[in-house]
């Protein structure tokens, strides 16, 4: 198996490096020239898509320089507003800001650069070379003009946006896992007059409400298993054992949110559903499902047991940015007329793996994403609740087993989830592993 790159820069020079962001970043290696190969074609593949970088070029004087971009080079003059470029050595640690930054970077196909200040070419042998110059497009240095600088590595890392501290803070050990399994498993309503508690999962289409279901249904359970597309009004009980019996938790799935009155599950139909007046296995063509009391099946007096105790809007964080107006506006009175009824809400982010690195790697750093963190902030504007009722997860999708972190992040959402609505006063939101 190919060993994994090591970067050059030593604990010391990171500090000094990473003191130049006015946030707390952690850089990820990307490319290293002895590793990956002296080319430039080689360093500019290895560019994500997405995201902010460090360029650093290790002279053979000792020093080190090097330039910041916030996004990856794609055109011949970028501009970059938070553009930098660097120098450190054993005395001294000196960042030099763009000034014009509609030419902050230069990308050919035979070069890359931060303006002139420093440039990665590749020499008539196609082989990796670095040329530092004098260009007011940065902060004046004093670096003199020279091509073909000797130099001993080119790094490229991926700066990461995860915080030092995280912002809420949970355990992610096995034990925590067996404790918060053990809590959902053993949940009772605190209303007698409740026999299971019912929880809808609403959102726009793809947002991931099946997987979720799915996804907590594998945990309890502990085997992975598949699921179908959502066309009707289905409730899933939860069961930690097979044919075992079922948890006091129902998690109940329906037709996606229609951006209006017109597709999808419409907000009369939600109302509907969440009232109890809603057939269970209703089929749904997507045409104001149940806006009628001729529905066949339709409970004209739905009992306390009918009805929706906790509603969760299931948002896809890969998406939320870029919520329509339309569905923002259905979110909303959705929002305002579940609060109306007393009932308590809150909403889940889904694809967190999808928005950040870090998060991909490992879901432990959900709370230490300044990306999610984002996200979490829309998803929690788009529905109109505070950010302390949005809970991120990544369900399970296309995994062949389950993951303890992941488990830990499914699990303590719906811990998280009020599902302890007193008959007299729904609006209290008792939590089933205390407050948020
Ligand atoms: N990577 C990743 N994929 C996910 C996640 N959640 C769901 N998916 C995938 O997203 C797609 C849509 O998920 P579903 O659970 O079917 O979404 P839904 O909200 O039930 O969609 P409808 O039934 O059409 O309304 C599927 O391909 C899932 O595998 C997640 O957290 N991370
Ligand atoms: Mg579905």
């Amino acid at each position: 198996m190919a060993h994994a790159a090591v970067s050059a820069l030593d604990l010391g020079r990171e500090k000094q490096l990473l003191q130049f962001f006015p946030e707390p970043v952690r850089l990820q290696l990307l490319y290293k020239a002895p590793h990956h190969g002296f080319k430039m074609s080689d360093l500019i593949s290895k560019f994500d898509q997405v995201g902010r970088f460090v360029v650093i070029v290790y002279l053979e004087s000792g020093t080190m320089k090097g330039g910041y971009l916030s996004k990856r080079p794609e055109s011949y003059c970028q501009e970059d507003r938070g553009a930098f470029v660097f120098e450190i050595d054993h005395q001294k640690a000196n960042v030099f800001p763009v000034v014009k930054h509609r030419n902050a970077i230069i990308l050919n196909k035979e070069s890359f650069g931060f303006g002139d200040c420093l440039t990665i070419y590749s020499n008539k042998d196609k082989t990796l070379c670095v040329a530092v110059g004098f260009d007011d497009t940065y902060t004046p240095t004093d670096w003199s003009e020279e091509l073909e600088v000797p130099f001993m590595d080119v790094e490229l890392h991926r700066v990461g946006d995860v915080l030092l501290n995280p912002w809420r803070e949970l355990s992610w050990t096995e034990k925590e896992r067996g404790s918060l399994r053990k809590n959902v498993v053993s949940f009772k309503p605190a209303c007698r007059s409740i026999n299971r508690v019912r929880v809808l999962l609403m959102g726009p289409p793809g947002s991931g409400k099946s997987s979720f279901i799915n996804s907590v249904r594998s945990v309890i359970l502990t085997t992975l298993s598949v699921f179908s597309l959502s066309t009707q009004l289905k409730s899933y009980d939860i069961r930690s054992e097979r044919g075992g019996k079922p948890t006091a938790v129902t998690l109940c799935d329906v037709l996606a949110l229609g951006d209006g009155e017109t597709t999808g599950l419409t907000l009369t139909d939600a109302l509907t559903v969440i009232k109890g007046h809603a057939p269970e296995g209703h089929k749904v063509d997507g045409i104001c499902f149940l806006s009628g009391t001729e529905t066949s099946g339709y409970r004209p007096n739905p009992s306390v047991n009918d009805q929706i105790h906790c509603a969760v809007f299931v948002l896809n964080a890969c998406q939320v940015m870029a919520t329509s107006e339309d569905l923002t506006e259905t979110l909303r009175t959705l929002q305002a007329e579940i609060s109306g009824l007393d009932i308590p809400q809150v909403v889940l982010l889904t694809h967190v793996d999808q928005v950040c690195h870090a998060i991909q790697e490992d879901v432990k750093f959900v709370y230490s994403s300044r990306i999610l963190q984002e996200k979490m902030q829309k998803a929690a504007e788009v529905v109109g609740l505070p950010v302390s009722y949005v809970f991120p997860v990544k369900n399970y999708s296309s995994e062949l087993s389950v993951s303890c972190n992941t488990d830990i992040l499914l699990l303590s959402a719906m811990n998280l989830f009020p599902l302890q609505p007193d008959q007299e006063n729904l609006g209290h939101n008792y939590f089933l592993n205390g407050v948020v």
